[in-house]
């Protein structure tokens, strides 16, 4: 390509995960648009193509882990236990391209990250530049780059001397083994605990470096007969009916019982039974309905899992360094043995609030305490610049040249989380202030209601599409205020970008529940999309 004759689209999707592959099978298969579709990860797959690691694995359900729009797709596929892993996610959506026949749209590596997206006026199209300098034009963008893809690479003291391996978890080089290595392990959140679990028994040393010790259930992973999977599939209409009306979608019904109307032996007999049968979203959401909401409430479950850590690690001293404190209001973890782990002998845990890390030498990581805990490797478990961060890492401008890093400063705005003002024709897929649930449902809900809006445009001579100022800042009060009812904005977490050090913590979802979402959407798309300003012909309408 030359910057002087730009091949032009009518589409350009950037990102390859759930909702770039999504996106493009509408634009190019059913609308009939010419589309590119851009990722710099060398295949399909996203979040599943980076996060190679040992352990990976979802903690949706594996039937609801996964795409709903076919109904061949969904009678085709299988699975071998209640939770897929990552090769087994990466298989899927490799097969889905195919069965597609995606592929040919899509242009994989390095030198196809877009690094600059900027609407020209005059034209009407937007322009985007790729690494390798390559320039193409569209009138729309969809931004599917992933909410939890931009990883989070703290800059430790003396990171560079380390002769060993440094790994991060969301990069991880395909087939990397850690067998009979010292490995550290910096995080415990859902990655870190997963990949503490899988290395536990095939290290010979494992180092595990905690700085905010978190409330995590059982995962509840086991092998499905072929039974099981009929049975599912006999049912899907319904399940995907009740998931995609229900809150966060993880295909069980949301508890309205508060947690202080019944006994306390009700309780743990409730808490038990939820964590016999596994999973964090259950734990949290289908046990009691104020667990999110209310202290009390929430000190119960929490007081339930300490006292389940305290039982199951055996050394007091660990079990001490690894004991949740606090509100149990971060994204509800689940694991598949993590504080067991701790009771094998090569699994130690350095908890670095109280012993911090000093430095990093080429042998290893130094503590406070002048311990040199030396390693063959060092793993990042510390994820992710969350939901904004790969849009900040590009050059985006709207009208007017207008910088979106500007636009946003410390509060990334959206309406429903897939378009902001001034910035036309520009959709996202995740971005900030949508739904916070099982995510594959809600990148289905809004691929489907851009998919529709580009056809509303392109029936009725619509030349731009964006949302007005006022409904961005409506939908940013909505989600502040939702928001603020529940106990996630009591607490540090990458739900509210507080985990980076610099960023400024902000409403980044929609806490309202997938089902309310969705209602919204419907009612916006039939009013003709009230909220949105219309441009036909170059002259602007309200619609
Ligand atoms: P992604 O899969 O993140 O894909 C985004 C793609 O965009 C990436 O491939 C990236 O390379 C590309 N990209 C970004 N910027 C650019 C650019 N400038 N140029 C070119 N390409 C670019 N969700 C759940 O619902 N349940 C789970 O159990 C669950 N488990 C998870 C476990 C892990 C370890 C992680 C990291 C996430 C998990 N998630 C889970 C969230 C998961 O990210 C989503 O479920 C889903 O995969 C997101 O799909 P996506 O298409 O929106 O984004
Ligand atoms: P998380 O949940 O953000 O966890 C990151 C972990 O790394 C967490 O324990 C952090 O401790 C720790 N961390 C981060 N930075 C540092 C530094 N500088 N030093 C020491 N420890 C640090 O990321 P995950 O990848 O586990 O999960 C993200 C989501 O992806 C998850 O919810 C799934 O949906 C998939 P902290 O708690 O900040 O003290």
């Amino acid at each position: 390509q030359s910057q002087l004759h730009p091949q032009t689209v009518d589409a350009i999707v950037i990102g390859a995960g759930f909702g770039g592959i999504y996106a493009v099978h509408k634009f190019a298969n059913e609308l009939g648009l010419s589309v590119i579709g851009f990722d710099k990860a060398d295949g399909p797959g996203g979040t599943w193509t980076w996060n190679r690691y040992p352990g990976a694995l979802s903690d949706t359900e594996s039937h609801l882990y996964r795409y709903s729009f076919d109904r061949d797709l969904l009678q085709d596929g299988t699975w071998k236990h209640t939770y897929i892993t990552q090769p087994e996610i990466l298989e899927y959506l490799e097969g889905v391209v195919d069965r597609f026949d995606l592929r040919r749209h899509f242009r994989f590596g390095a030198k196809n990250e877009v690094t600059t997206a900027v609407y020209l006026d005059r034209e009407g199209l937007w322009e985007v530049t790729t690494e390798a300098g390559d320039v193409f034009r569209a009138k729309y963008v969809v931004n599917a780059v992933g909410l939890l893809s931009a990883i989070n690479f703290p800059k430790l003291p003396g990171l560079h001397t380390f002769e060993g391996d440094v790994l991060h978890t969301g990069a991880w080089p395909e087939g990397k083994d850690m067998t009979g290595k010292r490995v550290g392990v910096i995080g415990t959140g859902s990655t870190g605990e997963q990949v503490v679990t899988e290395l536990a028994p095939k290290v010979e040393h494992l180092t595990v470096f905690v700085r905010t010790p978190q409330y995590s259930v059982p995962v509840g992973k086991r092998p499905v007969t072929q039974e099981e999977i009929d049975a599912i599939k006999a049912d899907y209409d319904q399940i995907w009916e009740q998931v995609k009306n229900s809150a966060v979608a993880f295909g069980f019904e949301e508890s309205t019982v508060p947690a202080m109307s019944v006994s306390e032996e009700e309780r743990n007999r409730v808490y038990e039974e939820a964590w016999q049968k596994g999973g964090g979203f259950r734990f949290m959401f289908a046990t009691f309905g104020d667990i999110a909401t209310d202290e009390a409430a929430n000190e119960t479950a929490a007081a339930f899992i300490r006292a389940k850590v305290s039982e199951i690690i055996k050394d007091p001293e660990k079990a001490r360094k690894l004991m949740p404190t606090g509100l149990y209001a971060r994204r509800p973890l689940c694991d598949n043995g993590f504080y067991e782990a701790f009771n094998q002998p090569n699994v130690d845990v350095v908890a670095i609030k109280e012993n911090p890390i000093r430095v990093i030498t080429e042998s290893g990581v130094v503590t406070e305490d002048d311990q040199l805990h030396e390693l063959d490797a060092l793993i990042f478990a510390t994820g992710f610049d969350a939901v904004d961060g790969n849009y900040r890492r590009m050059d985006i401008r709207g009208r007017d040249g207008l910088y979106l890093n500007d636009h946003w400063g410390g509060q990334p705005n959206s309406y429903l989380g897939m378009a902001t003002a001034k910035f036309p024709n520009w959709f996202m897929v995740l971005g900030p202030n949508g739904p916070f649930t099982n995510l594959p449902p809600s990148i289905e809900t809004q691929v489907e209601w851009i998919s529709d809006a580009v056809k509303y445009c392109e029936d009725n001579g619509v030349q731009a599409i964006e949302p007005a100022e006022q409904t961005v800042s409506d939908w940013t009060d909505t989600c502040t205020e939702i928001a603020n009812m529940t106990l996630f904005t009591k607490i540090d977490s990458w739900i509210f970008g507080a985990n980076i050090p610099g960023k400024k913590p902000s409403v980044l979802f929609y806490l309202g529940g997938l089902g309310n979402y969705r209602t919204i959407l419907d009612d916006v798309a039939k009013s003709g999309y009230r909220g949105f300003e219309l441009t036909t012909a170059k002259e602007p309408v309200s619609a």
